[in-house]
């Protein structure tokens, strides 16, 4: 049984997709993967929405970027959609954040199937312990790395950091 269904509109957008279960594997979220493509495929979208047994869907597309919409037109379950950069980067950025008002889609940056995964982790945590413990991990180990980065940052400047 999967939590989260991440679908791509194309197998190019895999790089993207990679992010997202680099990030769903490291919080042990089970998930599933398909390509489907909203203009090429739209009845297969319609059939692996309507057949998903995930509480949340990641959306994946570039150019005309309809398919996290078209997802959302077939669940009433949070989709996320990560617009893929191309040649023009504006065209799949607005064609997510512009859903028209009654079919929400969230919308995170240009490529960031990384994010993705964790604003899906998100809201499994909601009502999910297991996943809540992770995600506070997961905001540890950024908030350690920073000053690890800053103290490597002085050392290596040779100079006095700040607070001394
Ligand atoms: C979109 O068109 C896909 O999501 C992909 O980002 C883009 C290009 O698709 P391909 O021509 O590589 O199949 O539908």
């Amino acid at each position: 049984m999967s939590k989260v269904s991440v679908i791509m509109g194309s197998k190019s957008d895999l790089p993207v997709a990679e992010k997202a279960l680099g990030v769903l594997k490291r919080f042990g979220i089970p998930y599933d993967i398909a390509v489907a493509s909203a203009h090429r495929t739209p009845g297969r979208v319609e059939e692996l929405v309507k057949g998903s047994d995930s509480d949340v869907f990641i959306a994946i597309a570039g150019l005309s970027a309809a398919l996290p919409g078209v997802v959302a037109s077939f669940t009433v379950k949070p989709v996320i959609g990560v617009p893929v950069s191309g040649a023009v980067n504006m065209d799949a950025i607005l064609s997510i954040v512009q859903m028209p008002p009654g079919i929400p889609v969230a919308a995170v940056g240009l490529d960031r199937g990384d994010n993705a995964a964790v604003l899906a982790a998100e809201m499994l945590a909601v009502s999910d312990d297991r996943i809540r413990s992770e995600l506070c991990r997961y905001r540890k180990e950024q908030a350690d790395k920073v000053v690890a980065d800053s103290e490597k940052v002085v050392a290596d400047a040779g100079c006095r950091g700040f607070h001394r």
